[in-house]
């Protein structure tokens, strides 16, 4: 009797996994999410210190992966001192206007206001690379202060190149005002001066290597962040231009500088065959540097594996982080994943309060 029900109880379970699984596949999912907005310092390059409004207190911001269809809440607390917004870039909120997050046009004005919580539901209809920002004085907040993260949307019929993909990849370009640095609610206007460029919120030295083996097949999705033009150019490898704002274009094509405009979200594939060390960077020249001091800026290496660590190579020595593009984030599944490399320091002032209760 006990083997019987034990069979049974198998059976059913077995039963359940099959039923789940044929569940998923056959229809969208909902995914409900919370996110706060929160006033943190990143360390953007060597010399540079910035405080940021952070998605759950990083920047870039959380990836929210999910498949074509699939429908999404948003829960967003705002910590912060000033008020916010989260436009869904690429989205289009068919019969949802009023979700698209621009205050006082679909959204009462201001925005979030401090201590508040704003609930935005959005169905994923245009598969590919997305994201999101603020809308509220877009040109400091999204522009110069990081309030900025991923959205991929994985589509219903891959195409063949995304069939072929080994690594995956996401590159959030973005430039930096120094001047701005230390005081929310300034910066990002036309006649201030943009002087630090990163990949992912980071400068060189500060961000990673882009490690690959022989024979991957990486897709770099692109996006353009901040207030200016990247044009980032990969020594010893083409990339095969693919999609433009999420979606595929007709015909393919080669390039070894591929331009990133702010708002873009274009994907390029590389196949990697050429074993080596090669420099992955920004071509507009003074963006390959740290505030005019050459390297820095918008530059990653490609570095192979099984390549030699020469004693002169100026990451032989680098602390590997493998999720800094997102590749780990991106191989876990469907949701919102935060990344801990792009975690932020509380502010100095909360660590002073702190100080003075301990003393
Ligand atoms: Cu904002």
């Amino acid at each position: 009797m006990i083997v019987n029900s034990m069979k049974r109880s198998a059976f059913l379970l077995f039963f359940s996994c099959m039923m789940l699984t044929a569940t998923a596949s056959a229809w969208a999912k909902h995914y409900d999410v919370s996110m706060s907005i929160d006033e943190v310092t990143i360390q953007v390059a060597p010399d540079l210190k910035y405080k940021v409004f952070g998605f759950d207190g990083q920047v870039p911001g959380p990836l929210i992966h999910v498949r074509q269809g699939d429908d999404v809440s948003v829960h967003v607390t705002n910590h912060t001192t000033l008020p916010h917004t989260i436009h869904w870039h690429g989205f289009y909120q068919h019969k949802n206007w009023n979700n698209d997050g621009v205050p006082g046009i679909t959204q009462p004005g201001p925005g979030i206001k401090p201590g508040e919580t704003f609930t935005y539901h959005w169905v994923a209809e245009k598969p590919g690379t997305m994201w999101y920002h603020c809308h509220v004085n877009a040109n400091e907040h999204t522009g110069i202060r990081g309030m900025w993260g991923p959205i991929v949307v994985d589509p219903k019929k891959p195409t063949a190149l995304e069939k072929k993909v080994t690594k995956d990849i996401i590159m959030m370009m973005s430039s930096w005002e120094s001047a701005a640095a230390d005081k929310y609610g300034t910066g990002g206007g036309p006649n201030d001066k943009r002087n630090y460029f990163s990949i992912n919120a980071r400068s060189f030295p500060l961000d990673q290597p882009l490690r690959v083996k022989h024979g991957d097949f990486v897709r770099v999705r692109f996006i353009g962040a901040g207030n200016t033009m990247h044009a980032m150019h990969s020594h010893g490898h083409d990339m095969l231009v693919a999609f433009k704002d999420g979606l595929p274009i007709k015909d393919p094509y080669y390039v070894d500088t591929q331009l990133i405009i702010p708002g873009s979200h274009n994907d390029v594939f590389i196949n990697m065959d050429n074993s080596g060390r090669f420099i992955f960077h920004d071509h507009i020249d003074y963006q390959s540097t740290n505030n005019g001091k050459f390297p820095g800026g918008a530059v990653t290496i490609i570095e192979y594996a099984g390549n030699p660590k020469d004693d002169w190579y100026v990451w032989k020595d680098v602390k590997y982080q493998p999720d800094f593009f997102y590749a780990e984030s991106l191989k876990k599944g469907y949701g919102k994943f935060d990344q801990a490399v792009f975690k932020g320091q509380p502010l100095e002032r909360k660590h002073r309060r702190h100080h003075r209760k301990a003393d």
